[in-house]
Protein backbone atom coordinates (compact mmCIF):
# COMPACT_ATOMS: atom_id res chain seq x y z
CA UNK A 1 0.00 0.00 0.00
CA UNK A 2 1.50 3.65 -0.76
CA UNK A 3 1.62 6.01 2.60
CA UNK A 4 -0.92 8.29 2.95
CA UNK A 5 -0.32 11.59 1.50
CA UNK A 6 -3.28 14.50 1.66
CA UNK A 7 -5.12 12.38 4.50
CA UNK A 8 -2.16 13.06 6.89
CA UNK A 9 -4.50 15.46 8.94
CA UNK A 10 -6.91 13.25 9.52
CA UNK A 11 -5.06 10.59 10.02
CA UNK A 12 -2.94 12.44 12.66
CA UNK A 13 -6.52 13.41 14.48
CA UNK A 14 -7.48 9.64 14.30
CA UNK A 15 -4.16 8.23 16.00
CA UNK A 16 -4.48 10.29 19.01
CA UNK A 17 -7.89 10.16 19.07
CA UNK A 18 -7.72 6.46 19.40
CA UNK A 19 -4.53 6.84 22.13
CA UNK A 20 -6.31 9.24 24.09
CA UNK A 21 -9.24 6.88 24.28
CA UNK A 22 -7.71 3.74 25.80
CA UNK A 23 -6.31 6.24 28.31
CA UNK A 24 -10.24 6.92 29.71
CA UNK A 25 -13.56 6.67 27.72
CA UNK A 26 -14.25 10.05 25.94
CA UNK A 27 -17.90 11.02 25.46
CA UNK A 28 -17.81 14.01 22.50
CA UNK A 29 -19.08 13.17 19.99
CA UNK A 30 -16.40 14.10 17.92
CA UNK A 31 -14.06 11.62 18.94
CA UNK A 32 -14.44 7.92 17.46
CA UNK A 33 -16.06 5.62 20.23
CA UNK A 34 -15.33 1.99 20.21
CA UNK A 35 -18.42 -0.26 20.12
CA UNK A 36 -17.64 -3.74 21.74
CA UNK A 37 -19.68 -6.46 20.63
CA UNK A 38 -19.09 -10.00 20.32
CA UNK A 39 -15.07 -10.10 20.72
CA UNK A 40 -14.69 -7.14 18.06
CA UNK A 41 -14.52 -3.38 18.58
CA UNK A 42 -15.93 -1.49 16.01
CA UNK A 43 -15.55 2.27 15.15
CA UNK A 44 -17.08 4.03 13.09
CA UNK A 45 -15.33 7.47 11.14
CA UNK A 46 -17.86 9.95 10.12
CA UNK A 47 -15.50 12.88 10.78
CA UNK A 48 -13.19 12.91 7.68
CA UNK A 49 -13.97 10.58 4.30
CA UNK A 50 -11.23 9.32 2.77
CA UNK A 51 -10.63 6.32 0.12
CA UNK A 52 -10.95 2.68 0.55
CA UNK A 53 -7.01 2.23 0.28
CA UNK A 54 -6.43 5.52 2.95
CA UNK A 55 -9.21 4.08 4.95
CA UNK A 56 -7.74 1.26 5.36
CA UNK A 57 -4.29 2.63 6.37
CA UNK A 58 -6.04 5.01 8.87
CA UNK A 59 -7.38 1.75 10.72
CA UNK A 60 -4.09 0.06 11.11
CA UNK A 61 -3.08 2.91 11.96
CA UNK A 62 -5.09 3.72 15.10
CA UNK A 63 -4.56 0.10 16.82
CA UNK A 64 -1.67 -3.07 15.98
CA UNK A 65 -4.48 -5.28 14.54
CA UNK A 66 -7.15 -2.98 13.61
CA UNK A 67 -8.52 -3.03 9.54
CA UNK A 68 -11.80 -2.07 7.90
CA UNK A 69 -14.64 -3.99 9.31
CA UNK A 70 -15.15 -7.58 7.76
CA UNK A 71 -18.78 -8.60 8.53
CA UNK A 72 -18.93 -12.31 8.75
CA UNK A 73 -22.42 -13.43 9.47
CA UNK A 74 -25.62 -12.28 9.02
CA UNK A 75 -25.85 -11.42 12.82
CA UNK A 76 -22.53 -8.97 12.30
CA UNK A 77 -24.21 -7.37 9.74
CA UNK A 78 -27.87 -6.33 11.57
CA UNK A 79 -25.32 -5.45 14.42
CA UNK A 80 -23.11 -3.10 12.74
CA UNK A 81 -25.93 -1.99 10.80
CA UNK A 82 -27.50 -0.77 14.20
CA UNK A 83 -24.22 0.75 15.80
CA UNK A 84 -23.65 2.64 12.38
CA UNK A 85 -27.15 4.49 13.21
CA UNK A 86 -25.98 4.72 16.62
CA UNK A 87 -22.89 6.43 15.48
CA UNK A 88 -24.46 9.27 13.58
CA UNK A 89 -27.23 10.03 15.33
CA UNK A 90 -29.83 7.70 13.29
CA UNK A 91 -28.30 8.66 9.99
CA UNK A 92 -27.92 6.10 6.95
CA UNK A 93 -24.77 7.02 6.36
CA UNK A 94 -22.91 4.84 3.81
CA UNK A 95 -19.49 3.45 4.54
CA UNK A 96 -16.40 1.65 3.61
CA UNK A 97 -15.74 -2.01 4.38
CA UNK A 98 -13.09 -4.13 4.29
CA UNK A 99 -14.47 -6.39 1.20
CA UNK A 100 -12.64 -6.07 -1.96
CA UNK A 101 -12.20 -7.75 -5.80
CA UNK A 102 -9.25 -5.60 -6.48
CA UNK A 103 -6.73 -8.49 -6.60
CA UNK A 104 -9.32 -10.80 -9.06
CA UNK A 105 -12.08 -9.33 -10.46
CA UNK A 106 -15.63 -10.72 -9.33
CA UNK A 107 -13.75 -12.60 -6.16
CA UNK A 108 -14.62 -10.69 -3.50
CA UNK A 109 -12.25 -10.98 0.01
CA UNK A 110 -12.49 -9.49 3.10
CA UNK A 111 -8.65 -8.63 2.14
CA UNK A 112 -7.43 -12.02 1.88
CA UNK A 113 -10.30 -13.99 4.00
CA UNK A 114 -12.75 -15.52 1.93
CA UNK A 115 -15.96 -14.27 1.51
CA UNK A 116 -18.88 -16.36 2.84
CA UNK A 117 -21.74 -13.53 3.91
CA UNK A 118 -22.99 -11.16 2.11
CA UNK A 119 -25.58 -8.55 1.86
CA UNK A 120 -25.28 -7.14 -1.52
CA UNK A 121 -28.22 -4.92 -2.38
CA UNK A 122 -30.39 -5.77 -5.81
CA UNK A 123 -28.11 -5.87 -9.00
CA UNK A 124 -25.16 -5.66 -7.06
CA UNK A 125 -22.19 -5.94 -7.37
CA UNK A 126 -22.38 -4.41 -11.00
CA UNK A 127 -19.04 -3.66 -11.14
CA UNK A 128 -19.96 -0.49 -12.75
CA UNK A 129 -18.47 2.74 -14.64
CA UNK A 130 -14.78 1.93 -15.29
CA UNK A 131 -14.97 -0.64 -12.51
CA UNK A 132 -16.30 -1.25 -9.14
CA UNK A 133 -13.45 -2.82 -6.94
CA UNK A 134 -14.48 -1.89 -3.09
CA UNK A 135 -17.47 -2.37 -1.05
CA UNK A 136 -19.47 0.09 0.84
CA UNK A 137 -22.26 -0.50 3.58
CA UNK A 138 -25.13 1.29 3.33
CA UNK A 139 -25.86 2.14 0.09
CA UNK A 140 -29.58 1.17 0.58
CA UNK A 141 -31.44 -0.01 3.84
CA UNK A 142 -34.12 -2.12 4.67
CA UNK A 143 -37.02 -1.39 6.12
CA UNK A 144 -35.44 -2.88 9.59
CA UNK A 145 -32.80 -0.98 9.43
CA UNK A 146 -30.16 -3.16 7.91
CA UNK A 147 -27.88 -1.80 5.70
CA UNK A 148 -27.56 -3.38 2.50
CA UNK A 149 -24.29 -3.45 0.65
CA UNK A 150 -23.09 -2.01 -3.17
CA UNK A 151 -19.35 -1.93 -4.92
CA UNK A 152 -18.03 1.44 -5.53
CA UNK A 153 -15.30 3.20 -7.30
CA UNK A 154 -12.29 2.59 -4.22
CA UNK A 155 -11.06 6.38 -5.23
CA UNK A 156 -14.33 7.45 -4.22
CA UNK A 157 -13.51 9.10 -0.37
CA UNK A 158 -15.88 7.58 2.11
CA UNK A 159 -16.84 7.38 5.80
CA UNK A 160 -15.33 4.10 7.17
CA UNK A 161 -15.92 1.53 9.71
CA UNK A 162 -12.40 0.19 11.80
CA UNK A 163 -12.67 -3.18 13.66
CA UNK A 164 -10.43 -4.33 16.24
CA UNK A 165 -10.29 -7.87 17.38
CA UNK A 166 -10.55 -8.30 21.32
CA UNK A 167 -8.77 -10.25 23.24
CA UNK A 168 -6.97 -12.27 19.81
CA UNK A 169 -5.13 -11.58 16.99
CA UNK A 170 -6.74 -10.82 14.09
CA1 LIG B 1 -15.06 -5.22 -9.27
CA1 LIG C 1 -22.01 -1.02 -7.76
Amino acid sequence: MRPPSSSTVSLFDVKVYSVIYFSFTLSSKDMPQWHLWNDSFYTFVDTTEMTWEDAANACSSMKEGAHLVFIESELENKEVSRLSKVASEGQNNRWWIGLTDIETEGVWKWYNVSLNYANWYQRQPDNGRNGEDCAELGYRWSGDNIAFWNDYQCTEKKKFICESGFGKDL
